[in-house]
């Protein structure tokens, strides 16, 4: 009791810029007391959200917002707008009233970054029409592979009751630019299209309506069977598709804005066209028809593996590169980023590219189920703007986000597990933005603008994401994490009777002579799924880029690096610096200590201090255990194990898909 006295005196005699915080404001902390004049003539929802944005948050001189139909305007799109200096007034302008929404919040962001807003001559354009977020909420409350507690939807509450976190969701998201979210997840209950859960979507789509969001819902493929006891649910059977029409009739009776289905179809067990011999097209279109008198689209998801072909990496390609051009103009075939799944680094899907003739989107996962949960801090804009170093941002027409966003105080479970929501939000709107420019708007909105806390907290967040990929799974390594909850290294992980391309093994290929996965044209031939001459570059040990290398090669243990050095070295050298990374971070954060408040200072540093022990963890488990097959004494300069093999071995973490591990569960050096 003393000591928080002791405590707040301390913080009233600072000025109150310490005061403590939880993380629930995100990014968007700026006082609201400010009583701005704002001149709108016009009246709606949205353009009220934007007034009352501006009223209650600009300090400076008079802000008008105005609806132009010229040409400038026009070519701006229903979304974009122009923010403009005209004597002493700010004048934001656009063609609708989303626009002016948007050019509220940038006007605002501005602001809280101290930019001089002076004179600005600024116009926006989304790079894409749909940006949106996807919930793996299940309607229990539970989210897979969420790590920040449980579902924001309290779907036994709804429609009835009404979070106030569901309008601070659909604001945090607008001012972003994030306009649309699937709400639950893609192994989706068929409830979800009940007409008493239909009730609950829609009292939050009328909550989201304001901040220009639109709700889509995932869909269960076999709907018609569970909720309307047909037989079938065979895409050509005509009973089948007048069930969906009917359905979606209903849904925009309630929901006129609804933006559509989102569909998991034939994979991991869920039920699809394939069942009935028909393909994953004939699905999509049937619904597609359904959804289009309304507007509606239908974003399918090729995200498969039937074990058809030896090689994973290539299923996906295989089964739907062969159906370019067969899907519906509202259709969206939605791809994850790399050709497995959502690892620390994977090549580009080559799935990318190979569709000319159908619209395609890329899903990135934004919660960290393979990095780390909301215990690591690793920022994810550097691993997206790679994907777009591959493929051209104007090659697709959407982008997807799983989200990382859960009922948790601070949202995320880690304060800086915030920045990947903003990263994919002002992405998704801009992908040429750097990496650098989004650390810096987050980090200055966020935690405050002193350049002694942003350089070296930036410089921190722009190397979390390869000290992630150093630590776990360098040179191109892939998905040797723990059996199903997928946190912490299990390279060694056997389970009777599993799907071999669920097991570590399969993807590391460890041996006495080498490591990785042969997908050249002497194995699985994975590279000639990419285009010349990116395959062949791909293909030949000599030319394929180091980060690739165990993606692509089964590399012999001493192969030459281009550094001068084995493999084995390369490999120990990388889990090394990792392990020096992720504790350098703490130390960064120690330093930062000045600058923010206790409360989330401490939330950091502890995870910091787990993901630092973690990175230990990991670099022992891999290096002791693949040293079985290399049978190479670790490099001098390569700190030597803190763990035992054994002991690793035997770590079983007691978490579910659902869960993040507390400190206790995890080994300690
Ligand atoms: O990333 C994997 C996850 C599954 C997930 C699946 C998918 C929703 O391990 O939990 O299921 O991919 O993307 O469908």
């Amino acid at each position: 009791m003393i000591r928080l006295l002791v405590l707040s005196i301390c913080m009233l005699a600072s000025g109150g810029w310490l005061r403590a915080e939880n993380g629930s404001r995100l990014w968007l902390r700026q006082d609201t007391t400010a009583n701005a004049t704002v001149k709108c003539l016009l009246h709606s929802p949205v353009l009220d959200v934007a007034q009352a944005e501006l009223k209650q948050t600009w300090k400076s001189g008079p802000v008008s917002l105005q609806l132009f139909s010229d040409a400038e305007h026009t070519a701006l799109g229903r979304e974009g707008y122009t923010i403009r200096t005209s004597g002493n007034e700010t004048v934001l302008g656009a063609s609708s009233e989303a626009g002016l929404l948007y050019a509220a919040y940038h006007l605002l962001r501005l602001q809280a970054m101290n930019a001089d807003t002076r004179s600005l001559h600024i116009s926006e354009k989304p790079a894409y029409d749909v940006r949106i977020l996807n919930h793996w909420d299940n309607l229990d409350g539970t989210i897979e592979r969420g790590y920040a507690g449980h579902s924001l939807w309290k779907w036994e509450e709804l429609p009835a009751t009404v979070s106030p976190r569901y309008e601070a969701y659909a604001r945090a998201n607008a001012s972003i630019g994030i306009n649309a979210t699937v709400l639950n997840n893609v192994n989706a209950s068929p409830e979800i299209l009940s007409t008493a859960y239909l009730q609950k979507v829609k009292a939050l789509a009328d909550i989201f309506r304001p901040y220009n969001i639109k709700v889509y819902l995932s869909v269960n493929f076999a709907s018609p069977m569970v909720l309307g006891k047909l037989p079938t649910a065979d895409p050509l059977c005509k009973e089948v598709a007048e069930w969906w029409k009917t359905k979606v009739h209903e849904i925009y009776s309630l929901i006129p804005d609804f933006g559509g289905f989102l569909v998991k179809a034939n994979s991991e067990g869920q039920p699809g066209p394939c069942d009935y011999h028909r393909t994953h097209a004939e699905g999509a279109n049937m619904m597609a028809e359904a959804l289009k008198p309304y507007g509606g689209i239908v974003m399918w998801r090729a995200f498969v593996y039937s074990p058809s072909d030896s090689d994973r990496a290539k299923q996906a390609y295989l089964e739907f590169q062969p159906l370019d051009g067969k899907f519906l103009d509202n259709v969206i075939v939605q791809v994850k980023n790399g050709p497995i799944d959502f690892q620390p680094r994977e090549p580009y899907s080559p799935l990318f590219g190979a569709m000319q003739h159908t619209p395609l989107m890329v899903e990135f996962q934004v919660t960290q189920e393979y990095l780390g949960h909301s215990n690591h801090l690793a920022y994810l804009a550097p691993m997206w703007k790679e994907f777009f170093t591959y493929v051209p941002s104007s090659s697709i027409q959407a982008v997807a986000g799983v989200s990382n966003i859960g009922d948790n105080t601070n949202w995320c479970g880690h304060d800086f597990a915030q920045a990947n929501w903003y990263a994919f939000g002002r992405l998704a709107w801009n992908p040429d933005l750097t990496s650098e420019t989004i650390a810096q708007e987050w980090l200055s909105q966020t935690f405050g603008t002193d350049p002694k806390f942003i350089q070296p907290v930036e410089d921190m967040m722009m190397r979390s994401r390869e000290a992630v990929v150093d630590y776990m799974m360098p040179l191109g390594l892939h998905h040797i994490f723990a059996w199903g909850h997928h946190y912490g290294p299990e390279p060694w992980c056997t389970i009777p009777g599993a799907r071999p391309d669920w097991l570590p093994s399969y993807y590391h290929q460890a041996d006495k002579e080498g490591i990785g996965f042969n997908r050249s044209h002497t194995g699985s031939n994975a590279t000639a799924q990419y285009p010349e001459p990116l395959a062949q570059q791909l293909d030949s040990i000599d030319t394929c880029p180091e980060e690739f290398l165990l993606w692509f090669h089964h590399a012999p243990w001493n192969h030459q690096m281009k550094s001068g050095a084995t493999l084995w070295d390369e490999l120990c050298r990388h889990y090394e610096r990792g392990v020096k990374e992720a504790g350098s971070f703490c130390q960064t954060w120690n330093d930062a200590k000045p600058y923010i408040d206790a409360e989330r200072w401490n939330a950091v540093a502890e995870r910091l201090q787990i993901q630092a022990n973690d990175a230990v963890w990991w670099k022992d488990a891999c290096l002791l255990y693949f040293q079985k097959f290399s049978r190479m004494p670790f490099p001098k300069d390569v700190s030597r194990p803190v763990f035992k093999l054994k002991k690793l071995m035997k770590v079983k973490l007691p978490i579910s898909n659902y869960e993040c591990p507390t400190p206790e569960m995890l080994p300690q050096p």
